[in-house]
């Protein structure tokens, strides 16, 4: 098979606002960043993705655009961003850029030219209805609740379309006018140096046309947007287009951030011969559970659906593409909080869920503090939390008859908050993240979870992920872990994760005891090299690896 440059790298997601302030606003920043490339180079980064930095309200973190162009002043330069690009360069680390296409701000100059004069040029960038009879266009409701369509400002007759926020207003790909300008700053942000993209909310570009209702799931008369993307039809022309106007041109590395998607696409979608991105990021095991009534109906994804949502994707990307697979990124609750059952997130667990992702087919994604073992973040007053998507899910569970404390408990299994606290450097002030105050509150166990008494320890979790990039990198093993096939083993006994990794030539087992007691499991050949495992102690009796509670380990048949 074709050798792909990026297939044996490992990628990183940075969320700028919490990694490292660099001027004591309590913000991250990018200087900041620039000073830490030394440190994700030790971890062995190669690919290095930034959630938005552009000039923005800030209304959804920075996914609300205001110009595509320009670096938002509290995140620092244009002269900053050249120098990250330049820095990580010199280190091997390419540097990715969000890219937020389905929608901008309400405060860029594209949407206040389409208040001026909805039926000019810049109205057709949006969705701009009428309102008749007084009934909205459609009955679909928000990513973040309520009604997709918002009175134009300065129209009372004038509705415009927001699958988001009010403030992400949608932009109309169906108007070639639109796309142009689009592709012109893709190439723009590729001809200065970019690595590539992750492409923010891909799937919603598409809207199923005509517009019309769907059957209301709540009884706020509403239906979720899933509705309408199912009927959607036709996303390929313009992914189709966009790849040829500005990634293939530039040998980008794209990631789509693709819910949602028709199993039918996943070829067009990433498949190796000219998929539409390079990949896209395994969120089975990340929708697991949800419900149409919100987080009030959400179900606990526990080892044994973990081990299934993962091996479901496995099945079905197969060689059909590289996948990217993640355990938690911005928009999540920290993975160790999420897949290891409460209360028994030890260092071992924390190693374990590590391997288990770690070593499947596909590019692996640390996202910032997960190679700490960070954890959830308490919540003692719903008036701590910032995010917007949490208060409205906040809403709905009160709504849906669970009391305060019940609802608060919700927010702080789920928020997007958790993931959005401070990186925990050290165990000083703020945990080293800022000599200010924090935009968001540190985590209170920084004083024991933070990367510089986890560098000094070989024990940790930080110096586990070095030894996992290590070996997933050693050219020894890169037939079975690179390129090799993924094929489950014991996928029936409760609560063991195993899988094969197999090359053309090489076999290599991981094997977990996903549980925290101990259990014995049949090994399917003698291991002729035992590569990794979590614990000092590997016990393998006859054929037989008698596995203590939460431990994996990684052999070579
Ligand atoms: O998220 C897209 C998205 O649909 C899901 O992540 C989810 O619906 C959302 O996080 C609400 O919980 C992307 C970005 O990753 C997210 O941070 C933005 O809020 C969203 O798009 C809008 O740009
Ligand atoms: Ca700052």
């Amino acid at each position: 098979m074709k050798k792909i440059w990026w297939h044996d790298k490992v990628a990183y997601q940075i969320y700028p606002k919490s990694f490292c302030d660099s001027n004591g606003d309590g913000i991250g920043d990018l200087p900041g960043i620039i000073s830490r490339l030394d440190a994700l180079k030790e971890l062995g980064i190669d690919l290095l993705w930034l959630s938005p930095i552009y000039v923005s309200p800030l209304a959804d973190q920075g996914y609300d655009i205001a110009d595509y162009y320009a670096i938002d002043p509290r995140f620092g330069t244009m002269e900053d961003m050249d120098r990250l690009i330049a820095e990580g360069k010199k280190r091997g680390i390419g540097i990715i850029m969000d890219l937020v296409v389905n929608h901008c701000s309400d405060e860029h100059e594209w949407f206040k030219k389409a208040c001026e004069d909805p039926d000019g040029r810049y109205g057709k960038f949006f969705y701009i209805k009428k309102i008749e009879n007084g009934k909205l266009p459609t009955n679909w409701r928000s990513y973040f609740g309520g009604p997709v369509w918002e009175k134009l400002p300065g129209h009372d007759d004038l509705v415009y379309l927001h699958v988001f926020h009010k403030k992400q207003p949608d932009l109309n790909w169906e108007n070639p006018e639109l796309r142009e300008e689009i592709y012109k700053m893709i190439n723009w942000w590729l001809d200065k140096g970019l690595a590539g993209f992750r492409i923010d909310a891909i799937i919603n570009i598409k809207k199923a046309l005509p517009f019309v209702d769907y059957p209301a799931d709540r009884d706020d008369g509403l239906s979720k947007i899933d509705n309408m993307l199912h009927e959607a039809h036709g996303i390929g022309d313009f992914l189709g287009e966009m790849r040829d106007r500005c990634f293939a041109p530039h040998n980008a590395f794209t990631v789509g951030e693709v819910f949602n998607e028709k199993e039918e696409d996943i070829p067009d979608f990433i498949g190796v011969e000219n998929g539409y991105f390079s990949s896209m990021y395994d969120f089975n095991e990340t929708i697991f559970g949800h419900s149409d009534d919100g987080w009030a109906g959400a179900k606990d994804c526990l080892p044994e659906d973990y081990k299934a949502c993962v091996f479901a994707t496995q099945k079905k990307v197969g060689f059909n593409g590289f996948i990217s697979n993640i355990i938690e990124n911005h928009d999540e609750p920290r993975g160790v909080s999420r897949y290891i059952p409460e209360g028994e997130a030890t260092d071992a667990a924390k190693k374990l869920l590590a391997t288990e992702y770690f070593l499947l087919r596909g590019l692996p994604w640390i996202y910032q503090g997960q190679e700490l073992g960070m954890e959830n973040c308490p919540v003692s007053d719903i008036s701590e939390v910032d995010d917007i998507s949490a208060l409205n899910e906040y809403k709905v569970a009160l709504a849906a008859g669970k009391t305060k404390a019940e609802a608060l408990h919700l927010v702080g299994k789920y928020s997007r908050d958790n993931a959005r606290t401070p990186y925990q450097w050290d165990a000083s002030a703020n945990a080293g993240f800022t000599t200010g105050k924090p935009w968001l509150p540190v985590n209170p166990n920084y004083k024991w979870i933070n990367r510089k008494a986890q560098a000094q320890d070989p024990d940790s979790v930080l110096s586990y992920y070095k030894k996992l990039v290590q070996l997933r990198k050693d050219p020894a093993y890169a037939d079975a872990l690179i390129e090799g096939g993924l094929i489950p083993y014991l996928p029936e006994r409760k609560n063991v994760m195993a899988y094969f990794r197999k090359g053309e030539s090489q076999t290599i087992l991981v094997l977990g005891n996903f549980q925290k007691d101990p259990q014995d499991v049949e090994l399917p050949a003698p291991v002729k090299n035992l590569l990794l495992s979590n614990l000092p102690e590997v016990v393998l009796e006859g054929g037989t690896a008698r596995l203590q509670g939460y431990q994996i380990l990684v052999a070579e048949l």
